[in-house]
């Protein structure tokens, strides 16, 4: 049993103007669909056959394969970025993640700003992670290229409920070197439904 793409859950040109077709289609259907692959072949007549991409991610420390770690994380990372965005989305989070923003983190303006500053300082490629904490509570971070707070190589561990990709192919078609005009426009994007299905199943 092999890793499939997921299917986008919207069609490509939804989350227009924020983020374009053109963008999405290859981003989706050749950068994802690449690490898909290229997951599945590094893992064949391995350990790692057979095993959830979470429990393969968990497993991702300073020995483990670059072709594991990079095409794994890009297998995982974008199959949450998906379904964290959405057509008609952005507003405010509500709930128990609003309530669990305010307590671990200050309030939203101030996990935007965190968020955004994490994402707008990862240098050269990667993603910018909120992300609930051995300890429970939220926080907020970045990792380099395909890393994510799943891996143990990760500088903060836990698992991640919404993730940002900065890396180029992300949005240089759109936004060309202006990856702050792109975090901006991704709040517009925000599925804060999924967000806080994925905190409630985080915290559970
Ligand atoms: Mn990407």
């Amino acid at each position: 049993m092999s890793f499939q793409l997921p299917d986008l859950p919207y069609a490509k040109d939804a989350l227009e103007p924020h983020i374009d077709a053109k963008t999405m289609e290859i981003h989706h259907g050749k950068h994802h669909a690449g690490y898909t692959t290229k997951l599945n072949n590094a893992i064949e007549g391995t350990a790692h056959e057979g095993k959830s991409i979470e429990e393969i991610m968990g497993a991702v420390d300073s020995s483990a394969s670059a072709g594991v770690r990079n095409n794994g994380g890009g297998f995982y990372n974008h199959s949450l970025f998906w379904k964290v965005m959405g057509p008609g989305k952005g507003g405010n989070p509500s709930g128990k993640l609003a309530e669990a923003i305010n307590s671990d983190l200050g309030g939203y303006e101030k996990f935007k700003e965190a968020f955004a500053n994490a994402a707008a300082t990862q240098f050269g490629s990667g993603w910018a992670w909120l992300l609930v904490g051995k300890d429970g509570k939220l926080h907020v971070s970045s990792t380099p290229n395909q890393d994510n707070p799943l891996m143990p190589v990760a500088d903060v561990n836990g698992t991640p409920i919404l993730g940002l990709d900065v890396w180029e192919h992300a949005y240089y078609l759109n936004y060309q070197n202006r990856r702050p005009d792109y975090i901006s426009a991704f709040w517009n994007v925000v599925n804060w439904d999924e967000v806080a299905k994925n905190y409630e199943k985080a915290t559970a």
